[in-house]
């Protein structure tokens, strides 16, 4: 795009302006929950559809969670960023959690809602009592968020409006990745203005390490007698999946997803891959820590001998409030292209093919073992006729699922197991970051950004009880987003008991079983929530009849019905 084509109509304002602002941004898709001070732009929208002109793809949904959610699904799919619009205040705090969950997502998102600043003492359009009554907030809504965004502002004029859009739609796309905030007062929308073209802004520039820096880790690797990679989100990473591959196996290096890590980095089938714990490495001679934020825990357990270098865009992550990555050199370029060229001058140097050779066999010695572990965990579950032990639910969900089937995850005990058990394939997965209750609405924005893809969401009964669920399924059926909804249900929080239990193994709760935060008994079933919107159900308790359910709900998504699979586990 060169330029954003200027309307001929008359009454060009704020809200006009901000639409050619997200179209120079390049903002293709804004997600609503609405309030008042959006009129003017649903007037422009309006307004430009009569004319044919051009306009974000604009949503309305009925819920912070869902829009926000559904941003930051859209974007970790499409690599895109996304457009929020939320309503004051207030609708700021509904989102905040998901507007969080967006930090630690690396999400680029721009998020804007509004104040009143004028509150009706100006002549001319009134801006309504209810921001004078009950919408003010001391020190603007940009106060209420700055914690948890990259960066937050309120736009003191329609003349700045552009380009504090493009600045924040820029700063949100630069590493590390996340939501940025405007504040778009009331006032500032509403104002008329001469409208002005802008140009469109260019994509970010590529940032790859210097030779010389790349030329020394490289000869490091290629003299390393255990080398071992750890890996939190290098899949997510533009190019980062291949790359990975490619230099793990030139040096037939070890590779580790920590527990931190939130989505699809290496073929868990591959031998290289060593499963999720680091501390059988502890022997390391060189680590590479890819993308981590938090390898090691406690934070200061690195491997006591290793070389560590880190190869990160940023490696402090600003948001993050304690970070120790114990590194000895850092690479800091955008990971695929840096790894590529790492790969490339590991080549250049000698690498002892025998060392090598030796090296992929017992990691590969070492997978098998590990595999025969899951697959006996497997079939021991397969043979259990009376109960479904979450292993069998997450085989059958891997044996069903189709190829190239997204699986976006908001479980929490059965989280380990299930990455464990799949396939790993790139682009494959998604951790629903921060507080519980985002996983429905990020399962429809990855599904908004691949509509060819089928979509499970796999949630705990908890968390699917946090979710917005009536306007989550709104959006589903609305905008023909067809989901599969697995709920792994133990009727509890049961990660709340399992932290009782860790400070007071030997306590009164333990002794009598008198738990607080645990007990979700009383809980409806949960896949009677698909009867209002016309969706597949499913309620499963037998283990005999959890195949055939997972078949007919995956064919009902296909059909394009969302369905939700209620699967009552053992625990
Ligand atoms: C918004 C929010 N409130 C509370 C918590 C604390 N919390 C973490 S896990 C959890 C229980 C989740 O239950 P469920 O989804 O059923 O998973 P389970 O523990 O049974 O595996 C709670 C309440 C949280 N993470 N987010
Ligand atoms: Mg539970």
């Amino acid at each position: 795009m060169d330029g954003v084509t200027p309307s001929t109509a008359a009454g060009y304002d704020g809200g006009e302006t901000l639409l050619d602002a997200l179209l120079a941004a390049a903002i293709e898709v804004v997600f609503s929950s609405p309030g008042s001070e959006w009129a003017p732009v649903w007037e422009a929208i309006a307004r430009r559809s009569a004319a044919g002109e051009a306009a974000p793809v604009y949503h309305d949904l009925w819920h912070e969670t869902v829009a926000v959610g559904m941003g930051t699904g859209y974007s970790l799919v499409s690599r895109r960023p996304a457009g929020v619009l939320l309503h004051a205040g207030a609708g700021l705090l509904q989102g905040a959690s998901a507007i969080h969950g967006a930090q630690l997502a690396g999400v680029p998102m721009l998020v804007c809602s509004s104040e009143s600043i004028t509150y009706g003492e100006r002549e001319g359009a009134d801006p309504g009592s209810q921001w004078y009554r009950n919408l003010s907030v001391v020190g603007g809504p940009h106060g209420l968020v700055s914690g948890f965004v990259k960066w937050a502002n309120q736009v003191g004029s329609v003349e700045v409006l552009p380009g504090m859009v493009v600045r924040a739609v820029e700063l949100a796309e630069r590493a590390p990745q996340g939501p940025t905030y405007l504040n778009v007062p009331l006032e500032v929308l509403l104002e008329p203005t001469p409208r002005r073209e802008l140009r469109a802004a260019a994509p970010p520039g590529r940032r790859v390490s210097p030779p010389e820096e790349i030329d020394e880790i490289a000869r490091m690797l290629a003299q390393a007698e255990r080398p071992v990679i750890v890996t939190e989100s290098a899949g997510q990473e533009p190019g980062g999946y291949e790359a990975l591959l490619g230099l793990a196996e030139l040096l037939g290096a070890a590779v580790i997803e920590p527990q931190s890590a939130v989505c699809a980095n290496f073929p868990r089938g591959h031998p290289l891959h060593q499963g999720s714990e680091v501390g059988p490495f502890r022997d390391a001679d060189v680590m590479l820590l890819v993308n981590c934020r938090a390898p090691f825990y406690p934070p200061s357990n690195r491997p006591p001998d290793a070389t560590i270098v880190v190869l990160d865009a940023v490696p402090q992550r600003p948001h993050v409030v304690y970070q120790v990555l114990g590194a000895d050199h850092y690479l800091e370029g955008d990971v695929g292209p840096t790894l590529a060229a790492l790969t490339a001058s590991v080549r250049e140097h000698a690498i002892e093919p025998a060392a090598v050779a030796a090296r992929r066999e017992r990691l590969a010695d070492a997978h098998a073992e590990a595999g025969d572990k899951l697959a006996a965990v497997e079939r021991r579950s397969a043979s259990r006729l009376d109960a479904i032990e979450s292993a069998l639910l997450v085989r059958r969900l891997r044996e069903l699922a189709p190829a190239d089937t997204l699986i976006v995850d908001e479980t929490i005990t059965h989280s380990r197991l299930l990455r464990a058990h799949l396939a790993g394939e790139r682009d494959s997965y998604i951790y629903v970051q921060g507080g519980l209750g985002q996983g429905l609405p990020v399962a429809l924005g990855a599904k908004y950004a691949a509509r060819a893809r089928p979509v499970v969401l796999a949630i705990g009964d908890g968390a699917f009880i946090y979710n917005p669920v009536i306007a989550s399924l709104a959006a589903a059926r609305d905008l023909g987003l067809p989901v599969l909804v697995v709920i792994f249900n133990n009727r509890q929080y049961l990660s709340m008991k399992m932290n009782h239990l860790r400070f007071y193994p030997d306590g009164a709760a333990a002794a009598t079983g008198d738990f607080r935060g645990v007990d979700l008994a009383s809980q409806p079933d949960l896949s009677e929530f698909a009867a209002p919107y016309g969706m597949h159900a499913e309620r499963v308790e037998d283990p005999s009849e959890l195949a055939s359910a997972l078949e007919r709900a995956f064919g009902a998504v296909a059909g394009g019905t969302t369905s939700i699979v209620n699967v009552l586990l053992t625990k």
